[in-house]
């Protein structure tokens, strides 16, 4: 299996920054992506906050499994951090961020008043890995498009201050990674859902992992997508991948067959999915 691993020049950089910055921001709005809840926080970012306060916005939920959504939002109700499933791109419950970040600053806002400033500002910092849509919310909460976005990792290159209404300060960050992946799995659901860059991991190898994986959660999404029946769904995974190649044409070009079954997860034609299920889920299953 090849070893999925990216931390560009850029993401050092973009490290120092948020650690420079963080003491200047009253709140961060952690962003990660709604199909891969857990393997999109990134580790050594939470290490740099501290106690700072937090919002998890786990964005993309237009794309995610709704179901196991509502069991994310749980457990991190449960956890006692807060936490809130939106869709930037079509701008759902976006107001909502502002809303809870207000609600969570109630008392450092009551007490700058009290000290006679009469429209305190709220900083706040959007820090997470590349291409969950950080950019994509704080244009969307400044109603510009001010912040430049794109569909693949690492378009924001450089911190940026965004302004929303008058009392609401936004900086957006370089989407960081962080220099090792523990555990494989994570690389391997970062790289089916878009997150890591098509040129450091071997689509081959992220293909056959996703495609085991919709195998098991979602066999009927492959049965509609493909038009498979349930012999096919039997087969291994690596006969399946042989067979669809087959099917759509690709003969034995089964990197051309990789390529275009990644593609056809991560635009949707296979559904709304979720890629991981909290750990106590896990237990009851
Ligand atoms: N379907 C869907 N797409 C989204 C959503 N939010 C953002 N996108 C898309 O995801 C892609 C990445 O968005 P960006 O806002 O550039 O992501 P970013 O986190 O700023 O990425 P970096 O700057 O590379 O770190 C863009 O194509 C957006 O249109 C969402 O809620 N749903
Ligand atoms: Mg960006």
């Amino acid at each position: 299996m090849t070893n999925i691993n990216w931390f560009p020049g850029h993401m050092q950089k973009a490290r120092r920054e948020v650690a420079e910055r963080i003491k200047q921001v009253d709140i961060v709005f952690e962003v990660v992506d709604a199909r891969v809840p857990e393997s999109s926080r990134n580790p050594m970012l939470l290490s740099m906050l501290n106690q700072k306060p937090r919002i998890a916005i786990l964005n993309k939920a237009d794309l995610a499994d709704p179901n196991r959504t509502k069991q994310w939002l749980a457990a991190y109700q449960a956890a006692g951090q807060s936490a809130l499933a939106i869709d930037a791109q079509h701008a759902n419950r976006l107001q909502q961020v502002a809303q809870l970040a207000t609600q969570q600053l109630a008392d450092k806002i009551a007490r700058k008043k009290a000290r006679g400033i009469k429209n305190p500002h709220i900083r706040a910092m959007c820090i997470g890995i590349p291409n969950v849509g950080k950019s994509t919310i704080l244009n969307r909460l400044v109603h510009k498009n001010i912040a430049v976005t794109g569909n693949r990792p690492g378009v924001t290159k450089n911190q940026q201050w965004l302004k929303a209404g008058d009392n609401l300060d936004l900086l957006d960050t370089p989407g960081i990674l962080w220099p090792k992946f523990e555990n494989q799995q994570v690389g391997l659901r970062l790289a089916l859902s878009g997150a890591i860059a098509d040129t450091v991991f071997n689509d081959d190898d992220v293909a056959l992992w996703g495609l085991e994986y919709f195998m098991r959660e979602y066999p009927a999404r492959l049965r509609k997508a493909y038009g498979l029946n349930d012999a096919d769904l039997a087969l291994a995974p690596n006969d399946l991948m042989v067979h669809l190649s087959d099917k759509l044409g690709f003969g034995e070009e089964y990197d051309r067959m990789a390529t275009r079954f990644i593609n056809d997860v991560r635009k949707g034609e296979l559904g709304r999915y979720t890629l991981e299920v909290p750990e106590a889920d896990h237990a009851d299953a």
